[in-house]
């Protein structure tokens, strides 16, 4: 019997998704912003997740942006990019989230292309941590994209480097940043993580403990 799956290709994000870096980035953004006097909780972070790193950074600055220059903003961002590479240096295959590689290999057996869309810059150095970077036919360069999610780019570069069309192609995503970059890619949006949060996804479940077959095949668009 031949499977008829509806996508051709799932294309994962990185953080929050296969591995809690979000974590470890809400804790290096949080070390700069108590740094700074800048009250920081994971409330705000939520609105940094899948945001890039100079992003970030002006979020967090907010309203007091403009007291920096450019030069000691790449300073802060900088700092807080070395004490997250401190905190992923020691990261491992235990660190893959429950489900993680089970999703992999799911996608893989069922013969449809996987590609990585992340947005950091740190992402080949994690993936090799957690020996997962042979699993991907395509894994977007992030210092290749000059549009942070929301933006619709680094999912469709995906896309276009797998040779799929965006419609065939499923995204997997725990921010609301990465579900608009989805659904404006004109692709299938699953969510990880909790359904009043990502509200403009297709599907939301808890994590890819839950990701089976039928992720595959039979999907609602919204
Ligand atoms: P870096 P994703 C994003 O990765 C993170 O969600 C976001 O929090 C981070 O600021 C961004 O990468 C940039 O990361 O500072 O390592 O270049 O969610 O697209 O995998
Ligand atoms: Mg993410």
């Amino acid at each position: 019997m031949i499977m008829r799956f509806n996508f051709e290709a799932v294309i994962f994000d990185l953080d929050g998704v296969l591995t809690d870096t979000a974590h470890y980035h809400f804790l290096a953004w949080k070390r700069l912003a108590e740094s700074l006097d800048i009250a920081f909780d994971e409330t705000a972070n939520e609105d940094l997740k899948g945001i890039d790193r100079m992003g970030s950074l002006d979020l967090i600055l907010g309203s007091t942006a403009h007291r920096y220059t450019h030069e000691q903003k790449c300073a802060l961002a900088e700092e807080k990019n070395r004490y997250y590479q401190y905190l992923i240096a020691t990261m491992s295959p235990n660190d893959l989230l429950p489900g993680a590689l089970s999703a992999l290999h799911l996608v893989k057996a069922s013969k449809l292309k996987i590609g990585l869309a992340s947005v950091s810059k740190n992402a080949s150095t994690v993936l090799e941590r957690l020996q997962i970077t042979t699993m991907f036919d395509d894994i977007v360069d992030a210092a290749t994209i000059s549009k942070s999610k929301p933006d619709p780019e680094i999912f469709l570069t995906a896309a276009s480097h797998l040779g799929i069309a965006p419609d065939r192609c499923l995204g997997v995503e725990d921010s609301i940043a990465g579900i608009r970059s989805i659904k404006s890619a004109g692709m299938t949006a699953l969510g990880i993580g909790k359904s009043s949060i990502l509200t403009e996804a297709d599907k939301v479940i808890t994590g890819l403990n839950l990701f089976s077959l039928h992720h595959l095949h039979s999907f609602e668009s919204k």
